[in-house]
This record gives C-alpha cells, sequence and structure tokens, in this order.
C-alpha cells in the first residue's frame, strides 16, 4: 500500500507543470496508486471560478487548493496539484496545511524558456499588454528555497523527469 499526501508543483505557465502531473498521474495509476491531479483546469473553472490573478486572489485560490489537497491526503490519496503559486508564503501555508504529508516539487524552467514555448501565446499577450499581471512578465514569481525536488524542464526530457518523480513516490510513499 502506500500513504496519503501531496505532491506540490509549483513553476511559471509553461514550465510543465500539467504535462508532468498527468504523465505522473498515469504512471502512478498503473502502479495501483490512488492519485488525483487538482489544476487550474478543474479548480479555477469551478471551485474557484470567482477568483481572479490578484496576488489576494492567487493566495485564496492556493489556500483552498492546499485545503482540498490537505483532505484528499488524509483520505489516503496522492494529491497531484498544478498551479503557479507564486508566493512562498502562500506555498508554505499549503504546506502547514497538509502537515508532514507535503512535498513542494519545483517545476523549473526560466522565464526565456517558458516564452520561447508559449504553447497558449500568453506570453505574447503579456508582452503586448493584454494580459495584465502575467506571473514572470508583469508579476512576481518567488522561486522555492525548500522544495523536496527540482524538476528542471529547460534541460531534462519530459520521460527523464518523470521518472524521477516516480522514483521519488515510490521512495517516500510506499508502506
Ligand atoms: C499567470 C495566468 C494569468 C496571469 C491567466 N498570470 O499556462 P496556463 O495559463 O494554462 O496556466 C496559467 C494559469 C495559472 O493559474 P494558477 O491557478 O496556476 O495561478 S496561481 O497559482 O498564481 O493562482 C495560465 C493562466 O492561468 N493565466 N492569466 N495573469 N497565469
Amino acid at each position: 500500500g502506500h500513504k496519503g499526501g501531496v505532491l506540490w508543483f509549483t513553476g511559471l505557465s509553461g514550465a510543465g507543470k500539467s504535462t508532468l502531473a498527468v504523465a505522473l498521474e498515469k504512471k502512478l495509476f498503473e502502479k495501483g496508486y490512488n492519485v488525483f491531479v487538482l489544476d487550474g483546469d478543474n479548480v479555477r473553472h469551478g471551485l474557484n471560478a470567482n477568483l481572479s490573478f490578484s496576488p489576494e486572489d492567487r493566495a485564496e485560490n492556493i489556500r483552498r487548493v492546499g485545503e482540498v489537497s490537505a483532505l484528499f491526503a488524509r483520505a489516503g490519496m496522492i494529491a497531484i496539484t498544478s498551479f503557479i503559486s507564486p508566493y512562498r508564503s502562500d506555498r508554505d501555508r499549503a504546506r502547514a496545511a497538509a502537515e508532514a504529508d507535503f512535498h513542494e516539487i519545483y517545476v523549473k524552467a526560466d522565464v526565456a524558456t517558458c516564452e520561447a514555448r508559449d504553447p497558449k501565446g500568453l506570453y505574447k499577450k503579456a508582452r503586448a499588454g493584454e494580459i495584465k499581471d502575467f506571473t514572470g512578465i508583469s508579476a512576481p514569481y518567488e522561486e522555492p528555497e525548500s522544495a523536496e525536488l527540482t524538476v528542471d524542464t529547460a534541460i531534462t526530457p519530459i520521460d527523464e523527469a518523470v521518472e524521477k518523480l516516480v522514483n521519488y513516490v515510490e521512495m517516500k510513499f510506499k508502506v
């Protein structure tokens, strides 16, 4: 069996959080883990549909996701959360909610790399001023100082990154 816990992915838009989260979810599911991904697609359109990208609303977004993921962990599941979560204080609050079962995963890629990828054209819009308060361009991203794991997607192929994450989970969550 396995313990419950939270794998808290943080990083810029376009760093690869969601891609990695979904690939990791699939691998873990195949290995018999009870795993669930929380991301903007299933949270910002529902539970957090009333929240913007102001610092206050990002804090509230992360507070709610932190509490929900801690509940998943307590239910014995592995919650993978995929949010920019740019403020260290917000991430620390999520960590406190899940207590010992919180693992901060820095999905690292610098702005230049993410901007070159720009899969949704959001950086282009942010540069043009069509999106304001865009993380990395016109809003801050505070890098983790005590992440349990860092995956540098600028230099690590996706398969290798997923393998690193699976190994981490097998080491930390197996009982
Ligand atoms: C950052 C924004 C913004 C602004 C819309 N800043 O690449 P995406 O599109 O799919 O991921 C981004 C997502 C970020 O939502 P989060 O809930 O993860 O953010 S936070 O943790 O800071 O609350 C991006 C899109 O929403 N998006 N406007 N201004 N990202």
